[in-house]
């Protein structure tokens, strides 16, 4: 089940171009290892078939850059020129495990807060087909990062340390999902609860640590990173990313294309503690206030275009440009602080998402 393995010639080691076709090819070959999981023989083809259009529909298609940032890490860590081709395989195995996680909480995700589509296409729980077969999809493709990891790391010094960082990650991010949903509960508007406390609190579990701590972490573990103060020092920066992450999304939630972020923001009519309703309700008068209690997390597109109009009125948008600019000079500033790991390690990660429009 093993990758390829073939001599670390020079050639070999210098000839690896990074692209997502280079990754995506990963793609294909763990897909294909999953189908032909000795566990599933005498499966029915029918359930093989689901399975492959399953992952196909929910795994690949997103931005990669959880993933990529695998390969990119280690890179930065051990210099790409000293890399085989069994490094770099295992690299993006443990980058695709990471597509996969999310994977699964975006099917998740999509069925609880009622959304309709992503990455372009309807949410997979939208198609007539699916429904709530969903919900054992969303679970199958959690197991799949299990699969993956037992066929690639098994038996290896990592797998042990592996298994411990995919499954503590995972149970941050399902209780930030715990907050991020019962600090919304439908039909009990509590704008007392929107603080930004809280809100950092849930972001920062919810989101943080599987987007920047996960790859970032995997990829220490691969490079043989053994100092604990080198993995705090990843925690506290990727959290500090992370927390920005999340902003961009809220704030591309309500004013990015739907057409370029592939989804259809949600968050006023789900009543979500996002950066937006916490930075309203900070600078709001008695009036505005009024507005967004009597508007906030209903259906009705009147209702939601009231709560727009508050945060038009408060200048949000220009205020969120503010703090992008200030959030990326006190990262860099950080990353620039430190001389534990290489700069590279955080630059490549906040350059990608620096200003994103998706
Ligand atoms: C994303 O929160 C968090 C997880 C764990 C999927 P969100 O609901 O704001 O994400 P999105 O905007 O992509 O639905
Ligand atoms: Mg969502
Ligand atoms: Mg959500
Ligand atoms: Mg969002």
């Amino acid at each position: 089940m093993a990758a390829v393995a073939e001599p670390q010639t020079k050639k070999a080691k210098t000839e690896y171009n990074h692209t997502r076709e280079a990754f995506l090819d990963v793609y294909a070959t763990l897909r294909q290892e999953l189908l032909d999981d000795k566990m599933l023989e005498g499966q029915p083809q029918e359930a093989k078939d689901w399975l492959r259009e399953m992952l196909d529909y929910n795994v690949p298609g997103g931005k990669l850059n959880r993933g990529m940032a695998v390969y990119d890490v280690l890179a930065s860590i051990k210099g790409a020129e000293n890399l085989g081709k069994e490094d770099i395989f295992k690299a993006n195995a443990l980058g695709w495990c990471i597509e996969w996680l999310q994977a699964f909480f975006l099917v998740a995700d999509d069925i609880m807060d009622g959304s309709i589509t992503r990455r372009g296409q309807p949410c997979w729980y939208k198609q007539p087909k699916v429904g709530m077969v969903a919900c054992n999809d969303y679970i199958l493709l959690e197991c799949c990062i299990y699969r993956i990891l037992k066929f690639h790391f098994g038996g290896s010094a990592a797998y042990g340390q592996l298994l411990e960082l995919f499954l503590e990650t995972t149970y941050q991010t399902s209780h930030g999902q715990l907050l991020d949903l019962t600090t919304a509960p439908p039909g009990h508007i509590d704008l007392s609860r929107y603080s930004m406390d809280a809100y950092l609190r849930i972001v920062t579990y919810k989101t943080a640590f599987y987007t920047f701590y996960l790859p970032v972490a995997a990829g220490l573990v691969l490079a043989g990173e053994a100092r604990p103060a080198a993995f705090e020092l990843a925690k506290s920066i990727c959290v500090e990313m992370g927390q920005y992450f999340q902003i961009q999304d809220d704030y591309l939630d309500c004013y990015g294309d739907p057409a370029v972020i592939g989804k259809i923001g949600t968050d006023v009519e789900d009543a979500k503690c996002c950066w937006l309703v916490c930075t309203a309700l900070k600078e709001a008068s008695e009036e505005q206030k009024d507005v967004i209690k009597a508007n906030y997390g209903q259906k009705d597109p009147t209702a939601v275009a009231k709560v727009k109009d508050v945060y038009r009125q408060l200048g949000l948008a220009a205020k969120f440009e503010a703090y992008e600019a200030q959030s990326h000079a006190q990262l860099s500033a950080t990353i620039e602080e430190q001389s534990l790991l290489p700069k590279q390690v955080f630059t490549s990660l906040l350059a990608k998402i620096y200003k994103r429009q998706k």
